[in-house]
Parts: structure tokens; sequence; C-alpha cells
């Protein structure tokens, strides 16, 4: 793939329909309302503005019997309809950036990306959460614990027979995770993902995490990388405003680090940051959790390095 100057492309995906707390559909908006959209342009970025299809629009009359599955038609609806933007954003090379939103989002972002980019695409998974759950393992029925066994055709349900793309298991790597069902630890385990935990920051740190990781899938920084950012991968402290917050995670700075030396590497074609949820604790939770996100948005892109 060519690493070209890129115009940016932010895809507003107002759904919160792959978990259970109202809210995270004002994700994008709060961070527009921020004034993002302008801090990339300022920093010299011609820059599209986006949304889905209303999800609303894309909910079924009604959803088919899934047992604990939560919204699943509704979920694969919207997932195929942010596929075709994601997928229509990358081959226009424009760097694809997709304002959540609730992490089910990942299914049709991963998709959309890879359609466009190939069996090359690197997929960097930044979250406390592994989000591997198959419709058999999750207890919640939240989809929003389940993108990467959707996207990765682990879960094979004929709902998301659209999900046809060459994503591959070895060009995958977590980072931050710290709460992992045990289900979720015997797939990681039996498929040989890559996981870099909150113990292997610690141990390391973040800047050595970063290089293993992209030693492991990317090792002469010349495949596109998709970067799915959880927001509630940084410790509750520095990002209070989200649904399944998880102690003890990473500073402000280890985020901001890693999407720093995303960038410096020249590779990053996507992006996910999802997980903002404006409805939950008080203005400052709010304002903390969402200025956090356009901060790391345009750390990605380049903002902080010379
Ligand atoms: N593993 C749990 C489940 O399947 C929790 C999933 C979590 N929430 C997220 N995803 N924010 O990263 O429901
Ligand atoms: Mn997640
Ligand atoms: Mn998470
Ligand atoms: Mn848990």
């Amino acid at each position: 793939f060519i690493k070209a100057p890129f115009s940016v492309s932010l895809i507003s995906a107002p759904f919160s329909g792959g978990q259970g707390k109202l809210g995270t559909e004002y994700g994008a908006e709060e961070m527009l309302k921020f004034g993002l959209a302008n801090q990339i342009e300022q920093m010299g970025y011609v820059v599209n503005q986006l949304s889905i299809e209303a999800p609303e629009n894309l909910k079924p009359l009604s959803e088919p019997e899934s047992g604990n599955i939560k919204n699943i038609q509704w979920v694969s609806n919207v997932c195929k309809e942010l596929s075709s933007k994601v997928e229509q954003e990358c081959r226009a090379r424009s760097l694809a950036i997709t304002l959540g939103g609730d992490h089910s989002l990942g299914i049709g972002s991963l998709d959309g990306s890879s359609k466009a980019y190939g069996d090359d695409l690197c997929v960097l998974w930044v979250d406390a959460h592994a989000d591997i759950n198959t419709f058999d393992t999750t207890e919640s029925g939240n989809i929003h614990g389940c993108p990467v066994a959707v996207a990765y055709r682990i879960e094979k349900s004929p709902i998301f027979n659209w999900v046809q793309n060459n994503l591959r298991k070895d060009r995958l790597a977590y980072i931050g995770l710290r709460d992992i069902d045990r289900e979720e630890m015997k797939i990681l385990k039996d498929l040989n993902i890559k996981v870099f935990t909150m113990y292997h920051i610690d141990k390391y740190g973040i800047s050595k995490v970063f290089d293993m990781a992209m030693e492991y899938m990317n090792p002469n920084l010349d495949r596109p990388i998709h970067l799915s950012f959880d927001i509630d991968c940084l410790d509750p402290i520095y990002a209070p405003s989200t649904g399944t917050p998880v102690r003890g995670g990473m500073t402000s700075r280890e985020g901001h680090f890693l999407c720093e030396a995303i960038s410096e590497t020249g590779c990053l074609v996507a992006i996910d940051l999802v997980e903002v949820n404006p409805r939950i604790g008080d203005t400052d939770s709010l304002s903390i959790t969402v200025e956090m996100g356009c901060s790391l948005i345009r750390c990605a892109i380049g903002e902080s390095l010379l």
C-alpha cells in the first residue's frame, strides 16, 4: 500500500444498540460539538464530514429469534451501512475515522477497511475488554462484547453473512486488556491471538509494547493499520463517561503515546473512537471524556509530532 498524504473523513455513527445503556449514540455529536472537525482542519487536513444512515431508520420491524443476543438484526444493519461508508472513504484514500457509538460498530468499520485494503490490514484493538465473545459465550448478550469474533468470522451467525473480508487473526493485536471473560480467554489462547494486557504495559512500558505489536504484525511498517480505540482502555480517571469502566487502566499519556507512535509509522488508515457516553457522569466527566477522545484522534494523525 502507498503511504500517501491523507484527507480525513469523520464518519458519525450515533448508535448504542450494541449494549444496554442509552447515551453512547451522542458520543460523535459531542466530539463534533467540541470542535473536532475544525481542529483537524487547523492541522492542515481536508476534512470530509459524513454520517451513516440514521440507525433509527435501520431498525428492523421485528428482531429474529436469537437467544439472549440483543438487537442482532439492528446491529447487523447498522454495521453493514458503516462498512460501506468506511470502505468508500478508504478507497478514496481518506483516513476513515468512525466516531461512535458503541464498539459493536467495529464489525462494520473493520469489514469496510479490510475490504478496501485486503489481507495486509493490521488491527490494533485498544480496550479494557477483548470483545471476542461469540453469540454462544456472551453472558450479557450485548454485541459490543462480540465484534472481534464477528469481524474475524469466529462467530458465523447467518445474520452477519455479509461480513466477507480477509481479516487475518495473525495481524491482530490487543493492547490494554484487563477484563477478559473466562470463555474469551479460551478463545484467545486457542486461536493464539496476540494480547498485551495492562500487565505487559506495566512490565515493558507502552513504547516497548507498541514496538512488540509492530514487530509481530507489521515488522517493516509497510502494511496499513486500523486502530480500534475503545475509550475505556484508559483508566476511568481519564475517561469517566463510558458504559463499562474498569479500574487500573492506561494513563492519559500512555493512550496518547500509543496514538503518537501509530501516527509516526505513517501506516494509519482507519480509526474507531468508541464508547464515549455523554449521559454517564456529570458535566465535568463529560468534558474530560470528550476532550480526551478528540485529543487522542488528533495525536493519531500527527498533532504532536515534529
Ligand atoms: N465481556 C463483557 C461482555 O461480553 C463486557 C464487554 C464490554 N464492554 C465494552 N467493550 N465496552 O469493550 O458483555
Ligand atoms: Mn470495546
Ligand atoms: Mn471496552
Ligand atoms: Mn467481566
